[in-house]
This record gives structure tokens, C-alpha cells and sequence, in this order.
């Protein structure tokens, strides 16, 4: 392939892959630009040709398996769940990336361990010896006799808990601060993944207000900066806010392939 061919369907695949024209459309013009990329790295190896050419390189690319991590269009994806008295909403008020977050807020409880939640649907395809973690924004605007938790559950294939790991916080702040839940390994026949933000009672009479907001969940051994497929150099995987999200950290891969042009 001419190697001022190669850098055109490098640049135009780019920018279909920006995220302020990313849709259905721009994503089957990139494949279309990798499988004509792939082509012309085939003709390349077949005849031996010198010069330019482009390879496959995995060159850093983060992965946030979480759907709908900034609750920005609906709360799709999150189950919610209410053993106490209160409710869970979309919230425009208070947000830390784009422009809403998820309000958890409880008025009040019959005594310890009752909830208002939301569950994001287990994440599949997961094997045991893995390392995960997940972290997520919280501001905590009001607590009493009640606690925030952020659950992370390893499950197997018929969804049986095979561990769980929770990180609580008490601390009442109208600062958004980071609440991480990192380095846990999966137990063996573990297959599945599954996330809670929880406002729990720790007492009766308890009352909560929560806002979460960019939740991040990574197969590493402590999360990443939170980043979204509406984030600078990153894309979303398919669906926007409804897919997983994709950080090329150097700026210089390409959805569906991570090429590179290599002069
Ligand atoms: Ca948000």
C-alpha cells in the first residue's frame, strides 16, 4: 500500500473515531477503513514490497467494562433495589463528568442493613486468577446512622456469590471524592463480575443523600483516571454510554483493530 494512502486512511479513520461524530454510521466507515488497511498489509507481506507499511500493536489501550458509568441519559443498565424508605434518580443538580449522576436518597429505615440501591448487570467472560477493580465519584451531602458502600461480587456461571468485597465510607462531604474498591482477584469457577452502589442503614431512623457518579470498573490491579468513550482519546464501544469504553492512552490507535502507521 502507497504510504501516503496508508497515512490518509489512518487520518480519515481517526477522525470518524472522534467521538463528536461517532455514530453507527462513522463506526462502519472505520471498519470498512481497517479491512482496507488490513488488505494492503496483506499485499504488503505477500510481495516482499519495501517501505512504509502499518502492523497491529496493542499500544495501551484502557478498557471500562462499566455501562453507562456517568448516568448520563438514564439509569439503564442499574437495577435498583429498596429495603428502606427512599428512592434512587437520574440528578441533574449535582454531577462530576457531563452533566447528571445518580441520586440514592434515604428518609428513612426500620433498623441495620436496609438499602437503596442500584446493581449494574453482572459483567461476563470473566476467569478465575484475574485481578479487577472498580472505583467510583461520591458526594456524600448527608448521613445519619447510615453508611456508602461499593460492592464488587465475584459470581460463577448461575450467578452463586463466590466472593465479595465492600468498601464503605461515612464521610460526609460536598466535594466529590473517590471511593475504590481495587486489586481483588477472582476466586476459582468465578465467570462474572457484578457491581452495587448501596446506601445502607446502619441503624433505625437512618437517613441518606448520595450522589455517584463516573463509576469505573477495570480488569488492573487499581482503576484508572475515570474516562468514558466521551473522554479525549477515547471511543465508545458501539452504543454510546450504553457500550464499554476504550482509552487510547497515546492517542494513536484506532477502534476495532489498534493500528498504527509506521513509517
Ligand atoms: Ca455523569
Amino acid at each position: 500500500m502507497p504510504h501516503n494512502l496508508a497515512h490518509l486512511l489512518y487520518e480519515l479513520r481517526r477522525k470518524a473515531g472522534h467521538s463528536d461524530f461517532q455514530t453507527e454510521e462513522s463506526i462502519t466507515v472505520i471498519r470498512q477503513i481497517n479491512a482496507i488497511m488490513e488488505l494492503g498489509f496483506n499485499i504488503v507481506i505477500q510481495t516482499q514490497l519495501r517501505g512504509p507499511t502499518y502492523f497491529v500493536e496493542d499500544n495501551g489501550v484502557l478498557r471500562n467494562f462499566c455501562i453507562n458509568p456517568s448516568f448520563e441519559h438514564d439509569l439503564n443498565s442499574w437495577t435498583e433495589s429498596i429495603t428502606a424508605t427512599g428512592s434512587s434518580s437520574q440528578d441533574n443538580a449535582q454531577f462530576n463528568q457531563g452533566l447528571e449522576s445518580l441520586l440514592l436518597t434515604m428518609t428513612d429505615s426500620a433498623g441495620s442493613g436496609e438499602v437503596v440501591q442500584r446493581q449494574l448487570a453482572s459483567i461476563t467472560g470473566l476467569s478465575s486468577g484475574e485481578i479487577w477493580s472498580v472505583g467510583v465519584d461520591v458526594r456524600i451531602e448527608e448521613l445519619t446512622s447510615a453508611k456508602m458502600v461499593l460492592r464488587l461480587e465475584f459470581l460463577d456461571s448461575s450467578d452463586v456469590v463466590q466472593a465479595t468485597h465492600n468498601v464503605e465510607s461515612t464521610s460526609i462531604s460536598t466535594s466529590w471524592v473517590q471511593l475504590n474498591n481495587e486489586n481483588r482477584t477472582a476466586p476459582a469457577t468465578t465467570a462474572k463480575i457484578r457491581i452495587t452502589l448501596i446506601a445502607e442503614s446502619t441503624a433505625i431512623n437512618a437517613t441518606a443523600t448520595i450522589n455517584c457518579d463516573g463509576v469505573i470498573v477495570e480488569k488492573a490491579s487499581a482503576r484508572s483516571a475515570y474516562f468514558d468513550g466521551d473522554s479525549q482519546d477515547c471511543f465508545w464501544e458501539v452504543n454510546i454510554h450504553n457500550g464499554e469504553s476504550f482509552n487510547d492512552v497515546d492517542g494513536t490507535a484506532a477502534i476495532a483493530g489498534h493500528f498504527v502507521v509506521s513509517a
